[in-house]
């Protein structure tokens, strides 16, 4: 009987650890405004698309002709980068938390004209 049980705990712990990892490798990347990058040609991206939370958002573009800051809703409704987190690699990769991300450029009008994203992870 405490063999089966040693047995039953076991395949129980492997198949958790598979459960587990199958769900980690599940995370993507996508790319922002997709093969448009990051910039004037987003295009309504991601155009109300859902994510899972934990993919990856790619931001690519020419360092210092845009920049990536992702601030709250006020924010981006506002186009206000104020305490924003800022990115400007010009390749950042951010992962999603649960919910609604908001980036923003925040370089001249840029967000007015466009450079701004809601992203939504469920
Ligand atoms: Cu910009």
């Amino acid at each position: 009987m405490y063999g089966v049980n040693k047995v039953t705990i076991v395949a129980f712990a492997m198949m958790l650890c598979i459960f587990l990892q199958t769900n980690i490798s599940k995370a993507d990347t996508f790319l922002a405004g997709d093969a448009n990058g990051w910039g004037f040609q987003l295009n309504g991206w991601p155009n109300g698309k859902t994510f899972k939370t934990g993919d990856v958002i790619e931001f690519k573009y020419p360092a210092g002709a845009h920049n990536v800051v992702k601030v709250d809703q006020a924010g981006f409704n506002s186009c206000n980068g104020a305490g924003g987190q800022v990115f400007s690699s010009g390749d950042d990769k951010i992962t999603l938390t649960k919910g609604t991300s908001y980036f923003i450029c925040t370089i001249g009008q840029h967000c007015a004209n466009g450079v701004k994203a809601a992203v939504t992870a469920n």
